[in-house]
């Protein structure tokens, strides 16, 4: 390890140091890991090209194609380390109640004690970096600071992408405030002469959460949520912990803007389970017949969003982001082209395929190439009989090359949300869209939101995966406790967002999706925007308020037939009992917490079903 020579409050490169505790943290650090150097993070472009330029020789980047992805590289993980390890995930809390039965839970101390172990000697012949960042407008009230200490310099250059990063944030760290300490090893140490490979990683994992102390400790994962640790770990489970004792909500939610054709602006924000396209609808581009008319889509995150009570008595939403960690297969001009336009320069690709000339290539994306080489390195062509792109695989993208990135992306009291929108992948049971009575009955739909798992056999529920809010694997407490803290914030909020349920995959008596989806799911945000404006009336239904065929539009659809609006809003009494009865697993799993507003919901749709 170097002992730094420099004084107490300067990094290794004469950036600032006003926080007496970093440095000792740091030193202790590099003293337990064995690190061969430290380097303090600036954040600057020089530092990403050497960093880059020092991946490329080490084989962990491949330089693409500078004329057609312009500073731009390919990296291939390990085939171990290719997604987050929920059953490696844990939420050590002091009391077991307060993980809940959806986390893994251990003793923090005893957790302490194994991973001060884990990470002794564990970078050996690596360098330490030393990354402060920022979850949220550099000075948004409700910006949070990290510091991650890394020995991978692949998740250097991502977290540059994905949040503000390096000098800018230490100079924010003043001695008043606190940070939030996140020590990750790849668990991969260099023997003296011992020769690196590409995706250094480890096979034992551990991604541990300390919510009382605020703290992360990540070992033997390079990839993804295991790795960037302000993403999931910090910005969804520490700060659920955080906003639960502060008032507000960290929430895994896209943030997006519409603008009427009378130039009205509503905000919403919206969760789903995995696959359910979340990102596609973030950027979604209104079809043809809507830009004429004037309407317009912006994007102020994809994946997670803060809300607060902010001064004008409304939600306000920040992303705590600032960039795109999407997934590529299935992502086209066709599906996502405001996707394929921020990932067009600037941008890391993790396990895609790499074709000929140097460009990328995944399932989803256009025709196949003749030939390229796979995730895995390999030789592949169309009739092989494998994936060319890991189903996981990724883009990190730089959130401000989105074409339709929203111009209040970046403001530190973030952007008043007027709609909260739930949904999941349902082939039957539920309508394409429908609005709850209340905020209390919209947090029922939300607790009891998910996706069907087997191809149903029409007509019945299949097996329904609950993910509430979709926070089951981030929620860093107890489950029962979240929804209970999401009834209380109604009473810290003046105008209460509207919260809606939609189903994009609603299938026909055939197995044929009803709804066209995509950039028609405009039609929808539409509905929702003239709800929240008061200028549509809903119709009353058991389950919530639905559209009908004449609020509707369905102008310029072809072939959505009157009969088809009607099968796609239709409620079915025997689906929604067979609903309820499948909900029962949730509420079990849950019970020692659940609250009785949520036990109440449930009672209160049975008697209207029945
Ligand atoms: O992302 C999707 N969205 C949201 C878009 C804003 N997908 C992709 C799958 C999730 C990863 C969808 N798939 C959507 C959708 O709205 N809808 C569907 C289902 C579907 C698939 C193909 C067609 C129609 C619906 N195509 C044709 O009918 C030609
Ligand atoms: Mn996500």
């Amino acid at each position: 390890m170097t002992s730094l020579a420099s004084p107490i409050n300067h990094t290794s490169n004469s950036m600032t140091l006003q926080h007496p505790q970093l440095k000792a943290w740091v030193d202790q650090t590099a003293a337990l890991t064995g690190a061969a150097e430290v380097v303090w993070c600036t954040g600057s472009d020089a530092e990403w090209n050497s960093l880059t330029s020092l991946l490329v020789e080490r084989g962990t980047f491949i330089r693409l194609n500078p004329e057609k992805h312009p500073n731009s590289f390919l990296a291939r993980s390990h085939e171990s380390d290719t997604a987050r390890v929920e059953d490696r995930t844990f939420i050590c809390s002091l009391r077991e109640v307060d993980a809940g039965p959806t986390n893994n839970w251990r003793n923090p101390s005893d957790m302490r004690d194994m991973m001060t172990e884990k990470f002794r000697g564990s970078m050996q012949g690596r360098t330490l970096y030393v990354v402060p960042f920022c979850m949220g407008p550099l000075d948004s009230p409700l910006a949070l600071i990290g510091v991650q200490l890394t020995d991978s310099p692949y998740v250097v250059v991502s977290m540059k992408i994905m949040c503000h990063m390096g000098e800018k944030v230490l100079q924010r760290l003043t001695a008043d405030r606190s940070y939030i300490p996140c020590l990750h090893s790849l668990g991969a140490p260099l023997k003296p002469g011992q020769a690196d490979v590409a995706w250094p990683c480890n096979d034992e994992k551990y991604i541990v959460h300390f919510p009382e102390a605020r703290e992360v400790w990540s070992y033997g994962s390079g990839y993804g949520g295991n790795a960037l640790l302000g993403k999931k770990c910090v910005a969804l489970r520490i700060a659920s912990s955080i906003a639960r004792d502060e008032g507000w909500l960290a929430e895994h939610m896209l943030i997006m803007g519409l603008e009427s054709p009378d130039g009205t602006k509503t905000y919403l924000t919206a969760a789903f389970p995995s696959a359910c396209g979340k990102t596609n609808l973030a950027m979604i581009v209104p079809p043809d017949q809507y830009r004429e008319q004037g309407w317009k889509t912006t994007l102020v995150g994809d994946d997670i969003a803060w809300l607060w009570p902010g001064k004008s008595g409304r939600l306000h939403a920040i992303n705590p982001e600032t960039g795109f960690f999407g997934v590529a297969p299935g992502t086209s001009w066709q599906s996502n082209s405001g996707a394929m336009e921020a990932m067009s320069a600037n941008t890391i690709f993790t396990n895609v395929g790499l074709t000929d000339d140097g460009c990328v290539w995944w399932e989803g994306l256009s025709d196949p190439p003749a030939h390229l080489i796979d995730w895995k390195g390999k030789d592949w062509t169309p009739g092989c009989g494998r994936l060319a792109a890991h189903p996981n695989s990724r883009f990190t993208a730089p959130a401000g090359q989105c074409p339709n990135i929203d111009p209040n992306w970046q403001d530190p009291e973030g952007v008043p949300i007027d709609a909260i929108v739930f949904g999941g992948r349902r082939p039957s049971t539920m309508p394409l869209i429908y609005q709850s009575f209340d905020w209390t009955h919209g947090v029922f739909l939300g607790a009891t939101q998910g996706s069907e798992t087997t191809a149903a056999a029409t007509g019945t529920v299949g097996t329904v995966r609950r993910d509430p809010m979709a926070m089951l694997p981030f929620c860093g407490y107890n489950m029962g406790d979240y929804f209970g803290h999401w009834l209380d914030m109604r009473k810290q909020i003046r105008r209460l967002p509207r919260i809606f349920h939609v189903n994009w995959f609603r299938k026909d008596t055939e197995g044929k999706f009803l709804w066209p989806g995509f950039r028609e799911n405009l039609r929808v945000l539409d509905w929702i925007v003239k709800r929240c404006q008061g200028r549509v009336a809903g119709y009353e239904t058991p389950i919530g308020w639905t559209p009908d065929w004449k609020g509707f539009n369905t102008e310029g659809l072809e072939g959505f037939t009157r009969e088809r609006f009607d099968a796609i809003m239709l409620f079915r009494q025997e689906d929604w009992l067979a609903e309820l009865t499948s909900q029962t697993d949730l509420f079990l799993k849950l019970y020692h917490t659940m609250p009785k507003e949520l036990m109440c919901q449930r009672e209160l749709l049975m008697a209207r079903l029945v």
